[in-house]
């Protein structure tokens, strides 16, 4: 015969097969399995294990979580709870343990061991990180006994053999990370801390401890109040406006649990959840949330005369100035939605959140008295400078000032109409702007000079940011407007860029104007269209060669190079104005020399408490913040 069609053997069978391209197909296309393969696709590797533990800890088994960077390069995840099943399957002749790690989408759908409120994406990811580990190593303490069973690439090295004896239960996964598939694989521990604190916030009761064995470093989360705890940390620096309102429940659709508090400022925090995962866009539950928000405060307000008849009622802006809130529903088959699946689609959800957390906040409201009166008081303050914020912007609009029918006489526009070309310089002082001016490309560099300090957003209203001249400039040559009227697609630029000195006052007018956009403007930031330019800190000057070097290091590489003897000046830069239009252009404006960076907001919670920190009205923190980073600050030039 030409062709023998080999029978493969019972070892080896179609399942195995199976098995393996689905591995294979891991291997390929990473990405669709974890994100990316960059260091936030190596770090996925690590939630997808410990989202496990803690479906173990949501079904009631498990208390504590550690998770161990070590040394070698490896992570284990240990939990304390059931163990994973290691007896073997009748009909496949496979452990759970095994199938849990080398089928693709198994886990919680996995015999009877299902949980509750899994399935969706939880518990599905242990066999993708065996496929992309050159190394795993599964321990499993149950019976008093450890099982042990490794895989290579996802394939097993053996069936799963006892190893020894033990009192403890639970299941230790210690894992290699492959470097042929990630771009790294050193983990970061801030951005593990950082994941870990919030699954300890999310799940009430358990302990999640972190060791880094490269540093001896030593972490452990617990938080009796859960999301309660959750919003106290968020709100730990504020003047608060009553206690934190709690709020659990367990309804026929799942876990409603909801954690609010207000505070003096004037933003909004609210993250939410579904089986712990964080819902980035929302969904379903924050429209429950907001629905339910704004109808029980209003009720309420009525009800005991806080809000008189002749007053229109609240609306969600009113309801949600200064509000923290956390709401996190656990349920049986989450449907995330959306193009980063960060939406939360299960309409039951909307109906269980709005009717669960609406009695439960009346009930609160009127126990509480004092509580209801300040919440009340909070939200028709905001009401009054709602209104006083449109009339000022009315006024605004019918001057045509926002809306870029007269752009500001101090703004150098570029002749382009085209956005995506454009390039809207933001400079410190009208010496460096004038320079800038001179130096420019006309055709797509437009120069906006602010003259000494912008306003403080942080500590003001709408009405007053649109009272002041240099902030309202540059709204006006944005075009974008504001509040209300904001529209990102009006935006005449695609680059914006910050161009202060690097000293200590053009740090202090960058945060300025970087919070502006982080409270006002975060479209803009979220669509890439913020940098900050990089002037040279010195020029140096050998024979007939000129080089600008942008920081101390460069400087003494660049030095060092030098023949012995050889003569050379060195210019620091103060401020931007020392330099002539010809080398502004040269070492900071010419789009082919010049480097930028560009803002980003990897991590919106951190930023929030960054500029709440750094431009609010408490001082202390600010203090102790500036007291923590003094020493890691650089080229600091007072
Ligand atoms: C270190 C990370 N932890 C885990 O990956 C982990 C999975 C897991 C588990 C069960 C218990 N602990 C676990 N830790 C479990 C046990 C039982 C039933 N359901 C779940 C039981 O003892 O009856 N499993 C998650 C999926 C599976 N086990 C299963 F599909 F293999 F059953």
């Amino acid at each position: 015969m030409a062709n023998t069609v080999t029978t493969p053997n019972s070892d080896y069978g179609a399942d195995q097969i199976q098995v393996l391209e689905g591995l294979q197909a891991v291997r390929k296309r990473p990405g669709m399995y974890i994100g990316s393969t960059d260091v936030t696709g190596l770090h996925h590797l690590v939630w997808e294990i410990v989202d496990n533990a803690i479906d173990e800890a949501m079904a009631g088994f498990c208390t504590e979580v550690n998770v161990l960077i070590n040394k070698d390069g490896s992570v284990s995840v240990e939990d304390n709870g059931r163990g994973i099943p290691v007896d073997k399957h009748k009909k496949t002749g496979k452990s759970a343990l095994e199938t849990v790690l080398t089928v693709l989408h198994a886990g919680g759908k996995f015999g009877d061991g299902g949980y509750k409120v899994s399935g969706g994406l939880h518990g599905v990811g242990s066999s993708v990180v065996n496929a992309l580990s050159t190394k795993l190593v599964a321990e499993v303490y149950r019976d008093g006994k450890v099982y042990m069973q490794e895989f290579k690439i996802g394939d097993p090295q053996g069936d799963v053999k006892v190893i020894g004896k033990t009192e403890k239960r639970g299941t230790k996964i210690t894992f290699y990370p492959d470097k042929t598939i990630f771009d790294t694989v050193d983990f970061n521990t801030e951005t593990i801390i950082n994941r870990m604190r919030q699954q300890a916030y999310l799940t009430k009761g358990i302990t999640i401890s972190i060791s880094d064995e490269r540093n001896d470093g030593n972490y452990r989360f617990y938080f009796e109040g859960g999301v309660k705890s959750y919003v106290q940390h968020l709100n730990n620096n504020k003047e608060n406006i009553g206690d934190v309102v709690y709020i659990e429940k367990e309804v026929p659709e799942g876990i409603v649990e909801v954690a609010l508090q207000y505070n003096n400022s004037f933003q909004e925090i609210i993250y939410t959840f579904a089986n712990n995962i964080n819902t980035v866009d929302g969904g379903m539950h924050l429209t429950g949330f907001k629905t339910a928000l704004t109808r029980t405060i209003n009720s309420y307000a009525r009800k005991n005369e806080l809000l008189k008849e002749k007053d229109d009622n609240l609306i969600a802006d009113d309801v949600r100035e200064g509000l923290t809130a956390i709401v996190s529903v656990k349920l049986a088959n989450p449907q995330f939605e959306g193009q980063t699946k960060g939406k939360l689609g299960n309409a039951e959800m909307r109906t269980a959140v709005e009717t669960v957390f609406a009695d439960a906040f009346t009930e609160y409201l009127e126990e509480h008295p004092q509580d209801g009166r300040g919440i009340v008081g909070k939200c028709t303050l905001a009401a009054r400078a709602r209104m006083a914020a449109r009339a000022a912007r009315d006024t605004v609009i019918r001057k045509g000032a926002l809306e870029g029918m007269t752009l500001p006489g101090k703004l150098a526009d570029c002749s382009s109409r085209e956005p995506s070309e454009s390039e809207l310089y933001i400079v410190e002082g009208d010496s460096a702007g004038g320079s800038a001016k001179q130096g420019r490309d006309r055709h797509t560099q437009a120069i906006l000079p602010l003259r000494g300090k912008i306003l403080n957003v942080e500590q003001a209203r709408l009405d007053r940011i649109l009272g002041n001249n240099e902030v309202k400039n540059l709204i006006i040559a944005m075009g974008v407007g504001i509040g209300e009227s904001f529209d990102i697609a009006r935006l005449r630029y695609h680059k914006i860029i910050i161009m202060t000195d690097a000293d200590v006052d053009g740090a202090h007018i960058r945060t300025l104007i970087l919070t502006l956009f982080y409270r006002y403007f975060k479209p803009v930031i979220d669509g890439g269209f913020i940098y900050i330019a990089q002037p040279p800190l010195y020029k140096i000057a050998q024979g007939r060669s000129v080089n600008y070097v942008y920081s101390d290091a460069e400087k003494d590489k660049l030095t060092k190079t030098f023949p012995k003897d050889a003569k050379y000046s060195i210019q620091r830069y103060k401020g931007l104005g020392e330099m002539n239009p010809e080398q502004l252009w040269d070492t900071t404006m010419d789009p082919a020399n010049r480097s930028m960076l560009q803002v980003k907001i990897e991590d919106a919670e951190k930023a929030d408490k960054v500029f709440d920190t750094l431009m609010g009205s408490e001082v202390m923190p600010r203090k102790k913040f500036i007291q923590a980073y003094a020493k890691k600050v650089k080229n600091l030039d007072i």
